[in-house]
């Protein structure tokens, strides 16, 4: 064996940059892990995060041993267990259960720690496992679900254009996303655009690390996207910019919407979102006049009570122009829909005993605490931490304490989540398994070589899932598959995207870009829709149109809670991942919030003091940053922060348990609060 290896892997975390990786490998540890030189969106350079990925798996809080609770849950006391005893007690209490309550008292929940097929939440692998058990179906809605239900409402698919051919646009708009925090790579293609002359937008309502380097920036409320983009389209028809052949031939619904726009005139518009008339019509102006438009929205704008109609009718802007026809044109969201494995194959839903029901990822609490027949009485968490990630906090920590409930943690480190764990089966991280990747925000599937033994008792998802059948005696042959012949199984794929891409030729070349047409127009020959057509109106979503926030437009509300909070993504964690990384957290500093000045000075508030952000669900504690980068009526916080690690709670305290009006997701930026200084601080003051 030589001395230096060099091994191909894919970054695994829930980023649309799905990074290919090189691991260095020296005697059998791995000495360095850096960007892949050779991959065409990752181009050699990860980011401030995962280049402290071999640092971070060394952490002494690794957890490298099966545990059983030895405390009350919550307290997050526990004894180190074999596999043999933690794979029997799972196997008793599951076997038990099931005879009790029958399988769909069993929920598997499964996070986005890992995007992997194998490993992870896209194949979950387990899903085998537990579709023999007959346990629920879990709906992992808590990131992507209402955009993508509003683009497959009107486009067919929530795969729209190709990332790297925003560089071909004469006018880019980055929509309630903010890449140079939560995906940097597609910003090279920003600038290239730039560079050919292109003005550069930014949809915020905060001025981002990515809205402050754009030519323009305009701050609307949070959640009245559709009403902007109606708006902007009153202009453009106003102009005489729509493009009445394209409109004929490609769309469906045209006549209808097109009288829903007169009914957004700039001024409502501007009433609506906050943003100035002028400011509008100057945009539809540009709009109008520059072809093709990319437009970049990301989950950002989708985490509202009507994220879904958002992604419609933001879709409808180059249906409007005909921009789906320009190669460089129309929206880019998620590349997910393009994605052709033969996910069946893997996932084979067809070993279920019968139709079972579905629970929602975004409603943990409710799950656990309100449905019954059968009430859920075994959680099975994998790669995720809901106790800090998933809407109204407390009621998930009332559901997590049930005594009556059984909860197995499948984790690399002790969350806020693990706990509430009966058990902790210890988890290997990318670099020490197998997988298959796709990238959300690109057209390549990438292959996790293993690069090195994975340290103590830790196991990949695919053999704790293996052990686990054997030990409970099932018989399905499709529970022992191997790591090599699930991936070939989802590599086969009849579908022309996929020609020539195999498990020999990946773990070859460590990626490959899906066979798609070159230039890529996903849309050129019609939309995946039922009618082929772009859908203004669909059959079962009916006309596209502006549906307000559900807090922020709440006057009622308003009146108690005045300020619209959004938890968007930190620059130093993946979620709450690295967040118990030391020189992250350093870097991160204290859990903040931010403010305009005008919201401060009335509440008598000054900058970097502590306070209360609170509402009737629950309250977080945090430092008071006193900015003219929120718009008034706003406040900023960041997700991902461990609960424990910021004094009890975080944004999620103060999170509705709320669906959103396509897709059942999250409402994460559709929230009202209200800020007061810290009881500790008031006295101080007094
Ligand atoms: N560093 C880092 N990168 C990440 C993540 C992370 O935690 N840290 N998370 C990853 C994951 S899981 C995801 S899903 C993506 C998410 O990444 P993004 O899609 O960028 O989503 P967010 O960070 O939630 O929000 C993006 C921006 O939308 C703005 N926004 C909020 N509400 C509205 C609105 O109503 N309208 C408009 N126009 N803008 C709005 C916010 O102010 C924020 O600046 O990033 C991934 N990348
Ligand atoms: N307030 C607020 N909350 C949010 C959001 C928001 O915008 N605002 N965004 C939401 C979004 S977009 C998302 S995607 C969710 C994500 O929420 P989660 O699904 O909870 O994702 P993570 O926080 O990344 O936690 C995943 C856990 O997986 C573990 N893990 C990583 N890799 C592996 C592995 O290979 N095997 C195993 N067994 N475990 C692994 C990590 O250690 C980590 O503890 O959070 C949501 N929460
Ligand atoms: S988190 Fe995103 S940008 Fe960072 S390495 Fe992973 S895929 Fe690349
Ligand atoms: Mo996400």
């Amino acid at each position: 064996m030589p001395a230096e290896l060099k091994v191909l892997g894919a970054c695994p975390l829930d980023c649309p940059d799905g990074c290919s990786w090189v691991v260095t490998v020296r005697d059998g540890e791995a000495v360095s892990l850096r960007g892949n030189p050779d991959h065409p969106y990752t181009r050699g350079a990860l980011c401030a995060k995962v280049n402290r990925w071999l640092e971070r798996s060394r952490q002494p809080d690794r957890i490298l041993h099966p545990l059983r609770r030895a405390g009350r849950k919550g307290e997050g006391r526990f004894e180190r267990i074999t596999w043999d005893e933690a794979l029997g007690e799972i196997a008793d209490r599951l076997e038990g259960i099931i005879r009790e309550h029958g399988g769909e008292a069993v929920w598997p929940y499964w996070g986005t720690g890992t995007l992997g097929y194998l490993q992870g939440l896209e194949g979950y692998t387990g899903r085998r496992f537990f579709n023999v058990l007959g346990a629920s179906a879990h709906e992992a809605d808590i990131c992507s679900a209402a955009g993508n239900a509003g683009l497959t409402a009107s486009v067919g698919s929530p795969g729209g254009m190709d990332p790297e051919d925003i560089a071909r646009a004469g006018l880019v708009l980055l929509w309630g996303t903010n890449p140079l925090t939560s995906g940097h790579h597609v910003w090279k293609f920003v600038q290239r655009a730039r560079r050919n002359g292109a003005r550069l937008v930014a949809i915020d309502p905060v001025r981002t690390r990515t809205a402050a380097q754009a030519d323009e920036h305009l701050a609307p409320l949070p959640g009245t996207d559709a009403a902007l983009a109606l708006g902007l389209l009153h202009v453009i028809v106003g102009l005489g910019a729509h493009d009445e052949d394209y409109l004929d031939r490609r769309t469906l619904g045209w006549a209808e919407f097109r009288e829903r726009i007169a009914e957004f005139p700039p001024e409502r518009a501007a009433r609506i979102t906050g943003v100035p008339a002028d400011r509008i019509v100057a945009l539809g102006e540009r709009v109008a006049r520059t072809r093709p438009t990319a437009i970049r929205a990301t989950q950002g704008l989708q985490r509202h009570a009507g994220g879904g109609s958002a992604l419609r009718v933001i879709s409808a802007i180059p249906a409007v122009t005909g921009d789906w026809a320009r190669h460089g044109g129309g929206v880019a969201f998620s590349t997910s829909g393009h994605v052709k494995l033969n996910k069946a194959a893997l996932w084979r839903d067809d070993l279920r005993p019968g139709p079972v029901r579905t629970l929602s990822m975004s409603r943990l609490g409710e799950g656990l605490l309100d449905v019954q027949d059968p009430p859920v009485k075994a959680l099975f968490v994998m790669a995720a931490n809901p106790a800090a990630s998933t809407p109204h906090q407390n009621k998930v920590r009332r559901g997590l304490a049930r005594d009556d409930l059984f909860t197995v943690v499948m984790d690399l480190f002790p969350t806020d989540t693990a706990d509430y764990a009966d058990i902790v089966l210890p988890s290997t991280a990318q670099h020490e398994h197998a997988d298959l990747h796709e990238g959300y925000g690109h057209l390549y599937l990438t292959w996790n070589e293993p690069a090195v033994a994975p340290p103590g008792e830790c196991l990949p998802a695919t053999e704790t899932f293996r052990r686990l059948a054997r030990r409970m005696g099932l018989a399905e042959p499709a529970l022992y598959d191997s790591d090599e012949s699930l991936a070939e199984r989802l590599l086969a794929s009849d579908h022309p995207w996929m020609a020539g891409i195999t498990l020999d030729r990946l773990r070859k070349e460590g990626f490959a870009r899906m066979s798609v047409p070159d230039p890529f127009l996903p849309f050129a020959d019609g939309f995946p829709t039922p009618s082929g057509r772009f859908e203004f109106r669909s059959a079962a979503e009916g006309l596209a149109g502006y549906v307000p926030p559900a807090e922020v437009a709440d006057e009622e509300r308003a009146a108690r809670y005045p300020l619209a909070l959004i938890s968007a993504a930190p620059h130093e964690f993946l979620n709450t991942q690295f967040a118990n990384n030391p020189e992250l957290r350093r870097r991160a500093g204290a859990l903040t919030v931010r403010m305009h000045t005008d919201d401060a000075r009335p509440r008598g508030l000054s900058d970097g003091q502590p306070v209360r952000v609170g509402n009737d669900r629950g309250a977080f504690d945090a430092v008071l940053e006193i900015t003219d980068t929120v718009r008034p009526g706003v406040a900023a916080t960041t997700k991902g922060h461990w609960a424990k690690l910021a004094g009890g709670a975080n944004a999620n305290a103060v999170v509705a348990e709320r669906a959103t009006d396509l897709g059942g997701g999250p409402v994460f930026h559709d929230t009202r609060v209200e800020i007061t200084a810290t009881p500790a601080h008031q006295e101080t003051v007094k």
